[in-house]
């Protein structure tokens, strides 16, 4: 890997967005994701390398750091934060097709439930993953879901509940999907749902966490 890939890599797993972000604050007045990206791109570098060698090795060890309890939620955003400054330059490649992503993923919070935060996380690193990400956003209905799993074949599907309530939502979700798309490969998570419910309601995966749902798409892609 160059000398900029590792920086931009060090960038991303630190939360380094752009030269003007103060933090981390040892890494204060230099270069961020943002800059690092478009020098890259300006060398030459394709955005396939960028993403392979540097924005998903970086994710995937922010990820196992959360998992490990190493890093907590802020760590994280701001990584993800990086990601995206980076990001910015690389979508225009996706976009028109130069460059192309390992699959789609829809993501949402199931019918009645509010919460967001652990569902942007599992999004923003499954993106750093190399996927394109469909986000539907909090309160989704059935028939949004279906929607979006109608509007994108082969996608997978996310689903996240964080109330006991709403796992019922959650369970009732995977039953219509599954009446209609029995192919349709269905991650579930969300605090209060365990794997023993993933098999109660014919989920295929239960993650407990971002890069548990990261390494489950690798299965997959
Ligand atoms: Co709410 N809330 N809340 N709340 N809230 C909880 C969940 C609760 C446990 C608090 C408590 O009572 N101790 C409780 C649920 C009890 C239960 O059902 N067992 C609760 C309640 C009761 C409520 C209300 C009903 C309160 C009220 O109005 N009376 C209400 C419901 C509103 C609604 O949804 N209809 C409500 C509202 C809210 C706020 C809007 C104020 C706010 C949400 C803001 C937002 O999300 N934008 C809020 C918050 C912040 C919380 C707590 C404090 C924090 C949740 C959170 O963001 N955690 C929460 C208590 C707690 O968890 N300590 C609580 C951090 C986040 C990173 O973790 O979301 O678990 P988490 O995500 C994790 C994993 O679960 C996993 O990865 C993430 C990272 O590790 N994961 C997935 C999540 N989704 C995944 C999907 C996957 C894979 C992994 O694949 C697709």
């Amino acid at each position: 890997m160059t000398d900029l890939l590792i920086k931009l890599a060090t960038c991303v797993e630190f939360g380094k967005v752009d030269i003007n972000s103060p933090y981390p604050p040892e890494m204060k007045n230099q270069e961020g994701a943002f800059e690092l990206t478009k020098s890259a791109l300006d060398s030459g570098v394709t955005p396939g390398i960028i993403l392979e060698e540097a924005l998903i090795p970086a994710m995937s060890k922010v990820g196992q750091k959360f998992s490990r309890n190493e890093i907590f939620v802020p760590q994280m955003l701001m990584a993800a934060k990086a990601m995206s400054s980076s990001m910015i330059h690389l979508k225009p490649f996706y976009l028109n097709g130069q460059t192309k992503r390992k699959g789609t993923f829809i993501i949402g919070t199931v019918t009645g439930d509010l919460h967001d935060i652990g569902k942007n996380l599992v999004a923003m690193m499954i993106e750093g993953g190399g996927w394109e990400v469909i986000d539907l956003g909090v309160d989704v209905s059935i028939d949004k879901f279906m929607q979006a799993v109608e509007k994108y074949p082969g996608a997978v599907l996310g689903l996240s509940a964080l109330l006991t309530t709403t796992m019922e939502n959650m369970r009732k979700t995977v039953i219509a999907l599954r009446e209609k798309h029995s192919d349709l490969k269905i991650l579930i998570g969300g605090a209060p749902v365990t794997d023993e419910f993933c098999q109660k309601i014919g989920a295929d995966f239960y993650s407990p966490d971002p890069q548990g749902a990261v390494e489950y798409l690798k299965t997959l892609a």
